[in-house]
């Protein structure tokens, strides 16, 4: 049975998940307007996972004796200078999450919660591979700087880019 406490702080991150999935959403529809299909389907698939997070969420939630809310979220920013802004962007976003699922994690040990602490190990690893994936495109797009043929490279070959963890172990 999850306490008040722990029940709110988990629906803060089925928020924070439904927010991310709409985040990348954004940024796949961009990248498709752009004419960027590789980058455009890579965010289309990280945005699903997004959902699939939440959702995760969401059925512990209500199988623990709470009540999972669908909550209205904030609406994303639709439009990015550049491809490597949308990127460091993501980045950005993922290490935001990364610091709630930090503080979710604090929240079952103050509450004695050790079986949501153990659900939650799963977020954990998920949020290293997905900061890592992140760095990753970062560096990529670094070094491609101005130069057209290594965008059109690039966006061919990201789709072959998955977050291992994530694409081998998905949740239930
Ligand atoms: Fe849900 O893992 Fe990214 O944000």
């Amino acid at each position: 049975m999850l306490t008040k406490n722990i029940e709110k702080a988990l629906n803060n991150q089925i928020k924070i998940e439904a927010e991310s999935s709409q985040i990348y959403l954004a940024m796949a529809c961009w990248a498709e307007v752009k004419g960027l299909e590789g980058v455009a389907g890579f965010m289309y698939k990280q945005s699903d996972e997004e959902r699939e997070h939440m959702l995760k969420l969401v059925r512990f939630v209500n199988e623990r004796g709470g009540h999972a809310q669908i909550s209205a979220l904030k609406a994303p920013n639709v439009t990015f200078n550049s491809f490597k802004e949308m990127f460091e962007k993501l980045f950005e976003h993922e290490v935001f999450v990364s610091e709630s699922i930090n503080e979710l994690v604090h929240i079952t040990l103050q509450e004695k919660d050790y079986s949501t602490h153990n659900f939650l190990q799963w977020y954990v690893s998920e949020q290293i591979e997905e900061e890592a994936m992140a760095r990753t495109i970062l560096d990529k797009i670094n070094m491609i700087g101005n130069d057209k043929g290594g965008l059109y490279l690039f966006d061919r070959d990201i789709q072959q880019l998955t977050v291992s963890s994530a694409s081998s172990t998905s949740p239930e």
